[in-house]
């Protein structure tokens, strides 16, 4: 009887412990002003590039934009407003970036961007993980004859300025004492424009960039992407630094997107998997008692409507970059780390 008593004192005084718990771990999740500001207006903004990059971002024939970077910004909305519709897109030019960030005229940007240390100190944002690993490319005509950089001693080079781009090409012909002459503009399509009239030589930026440029040349065939890759250029997304919560948000959907793609979980098969028993699934899914997305004060199975409504990340690649489209770029290293690339996710747990 009294062993009775003392488990009855015990088992209560535990689920009094529990209970505090629970209420501590409510009370402590508070939307940051970025989440809130989201959450209040019913829609993201995203900055994205301005002229348009195939695979990336463009404005489809139906007035609605597509691509890679788009499709980032889609699962972020997904995520905090369960609905991947509700973004509006703020086309930037390269230059323009600092100046939207620090702002905060956008609530994040998804634009071909890369993660570099003065960007993380100066333009006052977070950068979350890289969604697309990239590299520097050159791209010439095939009439110019020239195969290697070092057949460019003297060509002039059309660049767009405010770009790592431009940063790399100076380092990339001075250390291979190589002579070139830039040709600098603000704006994108000026910069390809000069390129295609013959005014340089040769065009340069990222490597998914050429591919994008390439595609949209009057005639494809009669320009070569040169077998040379000038720099790292993680690209993803960013966020003002004013919100550490929202940076979280947005780091965890990119995580989000690689995990599914490693679990098997996609956009066609996502309501199979809402039944599995395997904790570290319901976990990852936000069912049953597991406290995951409520830790950010958002839907706890916000990786379902992502999901669900914008796929894994390998749904993504392929959707805009894969077989079916005009680039067919392998992974490579936009691979899963279980398959020899880079992208890993840490535990949701
Ligand atoms: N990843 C590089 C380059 C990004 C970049 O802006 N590339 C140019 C290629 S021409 C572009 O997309 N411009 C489009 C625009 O400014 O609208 C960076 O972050 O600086």
């Amino acid at each position: 009887m009294f062993k009775r008593l003392i488990l009855v004192l015990a088992l209560v005084a535990l689920s009094a412990v529990a209970l505090s718990f629970t209420v501590v771990a409510q009370d402590a999740v508070q939307l940051g002003p970025i989440t809130q500001r989201v959450i209040d207006r019913g829609e993201l903004i995203c900055g994205a590039n301005a002229s348009g990059l195939a695979g990336f971002a463009v404005v489809n024939d139906a007035g609605e934009w597509e691509g890679f970077d788009v499709d980032v910004c889609r699962a972020v909305a997904a995520a905090v407003l369960g609905d991947a519709t509700k973004v509006t897109f703020r086309p930037l030019e390269a230059g323009e970036r600092q100046a939207a960030i620090q702002s905060e005229e956008i609530d994040i940007m998804s634009r071909n961007t890369t993660w570099t240390l003065s960007r993380d100190a100066t333009w006052g944002s977070t950068f979350a993980p890289t969604t697309f690993y990239d590299g520097q490319g050159i791209m010439v005509t095939v009439a110019s004859g020239a195969a290697t950089i070092e057949e460019l001693e003297g060509a002039t080079v059309c660049v767009q300025s405010g770009t790592t781009t431009e940063l790399n090409l100076a380092d990339a012909f001075s250390q291979r004492n190589i002579s070139y002459s830039p040709q600098v503009f603000a704006d994108a399509a000026a910069t390809w424009d000069a390129y295609l009239q013959g005014r340089c030589d040769a065009f340069t930026t990222d490597k998914s960039g050429l591919l994008a440029y390439k595609s949209q040349a009057p005639d494809p065939s009669q320009h070569l992407i040169l077998d040379i890759t000038l720099s790292k250029e993680p690209l993803g997304p960013l966020t003002p630094q004013s919100d550490p919560q929202f940076a979280d948000i947005v780091a965890w959907t990119v995580f989000g997107l690689i995990q599914a793609e490693e679990y098997g979980i996609t956009s066609a098969n996502i309501d199979e998997f809402l039944t599995s028993e395997v904790p570290e699934i319901q976990r990852f899914l936000g069912q049953g008692e597991n406290a995951i997305g409520s830790l950010f004060g958002i839907a706890n199975d916000f990786m379902v409507p992502v999901i669900r409504q914008v796929g894994n990340y390998g749904e993504i690649y392929d959707r805009n970059l894969g077989p079916d489209t005009p680039f067919n770029l392998p992974r490579g290293v936009n691979g899963l780390w279980t398959n020899g690339g880079l992208l890993y996710a840490p535990p949701f747990r």
